[in-house]
């Protein structure tokens, strides 16, 4: 057996509740030794996990990792919320009884981690110092090297983030447990995994998955499903799926910061670590805050809604990253990064790596070349030769500090002042460019009926859409019609209210199907015509679901566009959005106890559609 404290005592903790909870925690997986770990420990932990062949060497200061073949991304069937109190029961989160789960992780935990080595990760998931550091704290649990890894890079992580507690049982308590990865009936009827956040015991359970947000429980577990829930009972803030960035203005020398939250296949990354188009660079910096996580509070001093990025890095997407999409992505994945590759394709002769898309054609010579799973390219059969090199959701993982226009205040504990929340999908026709919404309640309704197109194979059915609230359906926490009420309060809480919009890069042309957008760089064009209007700099064109730009107010200097595509981008559709709306409808409909600002935000929409038919 471990000798808990004496680790615990090595590393100099000395909160008496961390100590509780991590010596209950190695007695009952039975792990074989505790190893209290430390940012700066990286390096000796890559060495070992080198040695161990839990990493492969992917060039200088790079790695790779391949993960169990059934275990490649987060499981939203096998994720559960649970609490004591049944009104906690939402349409999304899978509520269960807390009785009936904890009885229930803890027996598939039972000796789970025997012969292994339990690592604690002390964890913040805040900027040290914010307002809302007091919700950030937590302790993960893990019995895997690699999450240990990849929580060193997406959190701050170190000791002394427990022991200057306010209040020292005031902290997350993260169990992961890997289990027998081989014997779990991943995505059978008798799958083993269970995924279980007990809210109101701040308690996460996670078994079954060494893979993302599954095992690095800061991240999402913390990060967005526990987070909105604190956020919801304190009262004091919100925690979305949201990137955040920052535009500077050099002649005006005002700073700006947009958070926005698109569901998953959306551009949410690109979107985040965009730069300015060449012809706009000389005006216009953009910085990046974060990629996938915000939390917003109102500031009481300024009046204002404040958000920052609780993560300390970018779990990142491979697929289709490229110097067109994203160059930045790739400067932060350079040599010396310290990047963790996982489940894309690796040659270990080489020791490079390849995703799709990251060019257009794979390596012309397949030799010494092995997709994500390990088997060589050469090798594959007739039938195999079509299918892909990289895992579809293989990943990178770096830290902050790597990407190249990081934010100079991103550590800083004051967050930043939120002046746009925006919202889009990949939607091929009706969702124009970009509407702005100056109501409140007509910004949360949008963001409610936010979705995405639910499959390429509905190619040609018209606008199905996956929705998708807030881009939180696989995180929501609690009902979804306290959620609405929460996120009206919370904004409306500000004096100086950000504008809400709904954007959309991906219309596409109903005949031949290409992109009435180009996207990418020049997405920044649409977003400083919704700061200036903010300004009062520009009027734009009332309608009814939004305003949207005027063509001659949208700057598309340096920029080459059919005129064609831009009017059917800034105009509206009112056909196809009146038979919208009867969908929207049925989706709200799901969730009781929605506010009645909502339905009335729905009702003037419909109106004033039915107005212009
Ligand atoms: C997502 O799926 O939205 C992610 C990756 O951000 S994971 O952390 O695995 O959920
Ligand atoms: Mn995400």
């Amino acid at each position: 057996m471990a000798d808990v404290e004496k680790a615990l005592d090595d590393a100099g903790v000395t909160n008496p509740h961390v100590r509780e909870y991590v010596a209950y925690w190695a007695d009952l997986t039975g792990a074989e030794r505790v190893e209290v770990v430390d940012a700066a420990d990286d390096a000796r932990l890559v060495k070992e996990a080198l040695e161990a062949g839990e990493l492969f060497p992917a060039g200088e200061g790079r790695y790779y990792s391949r993960s169990y073949h059934l275990d490649t991304a987060r499981s939203e069937e096998r994720t559960i919320v649970a609490t004591s109190d049944p009104q906690d029961k939402g349409v999304y989160n899978n509520w269960r009884p807390a009785s009936e789960m904890r009885p229930l992780l803890e027996e598939r935990m039972r000796g789970a981690s025997a012969g292994k080595t339990m690592y604690v990760i002390p964890y913040l998931m805040a900027p040290p110092g914010n307002a809302l550091a007091p919700w950030a704290a937590g302790v993960e649990l893990t019995d895997a090297r690699t999450v240990v890894l990849h929580m060193i890079r997406m959190s701050r992580v170190g000791v002394q983030y427990l022991e200057d507690l306010d209040d020292p049982n005031m902290f997350v308590r993260a169990v992961h447990v890997t289990g027998d990865l081989e014997n779990l009936g991943q995505g059978t009827a008798d799958d083993q995994r269970y995924f279980v956040t007990l809210a109101d015991e701040r308690t996460i359970l996670h078994y079954g998955s060494s893979y993302g947000g599954n095992a690095l429980l800061g991240k999402i577990a913390h990060g967005l499903r526990q987070a909105a829930y604190d956020g919801w009972t304190s009262k004091k803030f919100l925690g979305e799926q949201y990137m955040l960035i920052g535009i500077h203005d050099k002649e005006t020398g005002k700073d700006y910061h947009i958070c926005g939250g698109f569901p998953s296949a959306s551009g949410k990354t690109n979107l985040a670590m965009m730069l300015a188009p060449d012809a706009l660079g000389d005006r216009y910096h953009v910085s990046f805050y974060g990629d996938d996580i915000a939390w917003l509070w109102v500031d009481e001093e300024s009046g204002r809604l404040y958000g920052m990025n609780p993560e300390y890095g970018v779990f990142g997407v491979a697929k289709d990253t490229n110097e067109e999409t994203n160059p930045t992505a790739l400067a932060s994945l350079a040599e010396g990064t310290g990047v963790i590759f996982t489940n894309v394709a690796y040659n270990p002769d080489t020791q490079e790596v390849w995703w799709e898309g990251r060019t257009k054609e794979p390596p012309a010579d397949v030799s010494g070349w092995l997709d994500w799973k390990g088997n060589p390219i050469a090798d594959r059969t007739d039938d195999e030769v079509g299918q892909p090199w990289a895992h579809p959701n293989s990943r990178f993982t770096t830290t902050l500090d790597n990407v190249p226009n990081i934010a100079e205040d991103y550590n800083s504990s004051t967050g930043v002042p939120i002046d746009a929340i925006i919202f889009g999908g990949r939607t091929r026709d009706r969702e124009p460019l970009i509407r702005a919404i100056t109501d409140l309640a007509e910004g949360v309704y949008d963001g409610l009926t936010l979705g995405a197109e639910a499959t390429f194979a509905a190619e040609g059915t018209e606008g199905v859409l996956r929705y998708d609230p807030m881009s939180n359906r696989p995180f929501m926490a609690y009902g979804e019609g306290d959620y609405a009420r929460h996120y009206l309060d919370v904004v409306g809480a500000a004096s100086d209210q950000p504008i809400f919009a709904h954007v959309n890069w991906f219309q596409r042309d109903p005949d031949d199907g290409h992109f009435l957008w180009h996207g990418y760089r020049d997405n920044l064009r649409p977003l400083l015509w919704l700061l200036q209007l903010r300004n009062g700099e520009v009027k734009g064109h009332e309608t009814p679901v939004g305003i949207i730009p005027t063509e001659d107010e949208l700057n598309l200097e340096g920029m080459a566009t059919s005129p064609a595509d831009l009017a059917t981008i800034l105009s509206i559709n009112v056909p196809r959005w009146r038979q919208e709306m009867a969908n929207r409808e049925e989706h709200l409909k799901q969730f009781p106890g929605l506010p009645e600002e909502i339905w009335e935000a729905h009702r003037r929409v419909a109106a004033a559609l039915d107005a212009e038919a």
